[in-house]
């Protein structure tokens, strides 16, 4: 009990409150936070930049694929990348819908997102240059997902830990279909083999920094893992996505461009090289080669989708008002 109080974070309230005692000892528990709960408000304010950072990525990680939905190889391929695109957006939609049980509305996140005074993950500021980035995509940024999102089933809070039951289910099916995308080019021609190879060299590094900062430069490791938000810091991810990805890379004869890796007998672990950090925090304050692009496309998009919106909502008052007038007719 009262662990959580232990160098309190800002907005943590009174020690002596009973709500905080009973949330404390929720969190030591492990028995989950839910809607109407009281909470912290730091935790709720952490709690709600995180989920809404994360349905952002989901909704700008449509474009980079998205981009290749015309231009897949085959009419199977096609259906596949249409169909994997679209969960992308169901899962915007189940983290929004978890946000918004915190009291922000989904207008304000969009908002937030479209004025660029949201984050959203660093890796969908890369372009996917050619078929096989779209199968690399699939294979590492799916992969890192997984590893970053399994955890997150168990997180604290209720609405969010559910939403991610659903997701990382979906995201294991989009992991498969990027390594077959990849086994087939590996398997392929040596051109294939070489678009192979050269898509891993350039999404290597950006996945590996998916993860976020190193923990010594992480501003939110330490809260989030004592609210256990996070159940596991970003270099321990981290570690479990080299040590799982390495083994799939050699199965393919494909190389991973990292002179530094090596395999430690004694640890179990591969030791990597260090990404290239000042190139994440760039990429993170908007100048990566395609944060503007994103960015436009998301405004346009959203633009283009207000009649969308409009006949939906005149739609739902629509309905809204039949049901009322049948219910008064009875
Ligand atoms: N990109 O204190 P830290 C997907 C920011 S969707 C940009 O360690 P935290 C998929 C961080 O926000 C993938 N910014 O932060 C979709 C913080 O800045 P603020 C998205 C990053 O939150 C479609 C600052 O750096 N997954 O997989 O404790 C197709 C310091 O960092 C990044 C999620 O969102 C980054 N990579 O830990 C295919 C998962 N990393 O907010 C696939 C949920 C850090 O103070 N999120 N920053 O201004 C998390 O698990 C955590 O938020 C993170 C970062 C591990 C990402």
């Amino acid at each position: 009990m009262y662990t959580q109080l232990v160098d309190a974070p800002e907005g943590a309230s009174d020690a002596a409150s009973p709500e905080q005692a009973t949330f404390d000892d929720k969190i030591d528990r492990s028995i989950t936070i839910e809607a109407n709960d009281w909470m912290p408000d730091a935790y709720r304010k952490t709690l709600l930049r995180q989920i809404s950072q994360h349905a952002h990525s989901e909704i700008v990680g449509m474009l980079p694929e998205g981009n290749w939905i015309s231009r897949a190889p085959s009419l199977e391929r096609k259906l596949i990348l249409m169909a994997k695109v679209q969960d992308e957006a169901g899962h915007g939609l189940y983290l929004y819908s978890a946000a918004e049980t915190l009291g922000t509305s989904r207008d304000e996140m969009v908002d937030a997102l479209l004025s660029g005074r949201a984050k959203y993950s660093s890796i969908f500021n890369y372009p996917t240059l050619a078929w096989a980035d779209v199968g690399t995509i699939g294979w590492l940024v799916d992969g890192a997902a997984i590893i970053n999102q399994i955890p997150l089933t168990r997180c604290s809070y209720g609405p969010y830990a559910r939403a991610m039951v659903r997701v990382c289910k979906e995201e294991s099916f989009h992991q498969r279909q990027g390594f077959d995308i990849v086994k087939t080019l590996a398997e392929g021609s040596p051109e294939q083999r070489a678009m192979a190879q050269d898509a891993l060299n350039r999404w290597w590094w950006p996945a590996v920094m998916m993860f976020g900062p190193p923990d010594s430069q992480s501003q939110h490791n330490g809260t989030s893992m004592r609210w256990k938000i996070k159940l596991f810091s970003n270099d321990e991810l981290r570690q479990k996505f080299v040590d799982q990805t390495v083994p799939q890379a050699e199965a393919l004869g494909l190389t991973i461009p990292d002179p530094d890796l090596t395999f430690d007998e004694a640890t179990g672990h591969y030791v990597f090289g260090t990404p290239d950090w000042n190139e994440f925090f760039e990429v993170v304050r908007g100048n990566g080669p395609c944060n503007r692009d994103r960015l436009r496309a998301r405004r346009a998009a959203h633009d283009n989708g207000a009649w969308v919106r409009e006949a939906a909502l005149a739609h739902a008052e629509k309905t809204a008002a039949r049901k009322t007038a049948a219910t008064v007719a009875a």
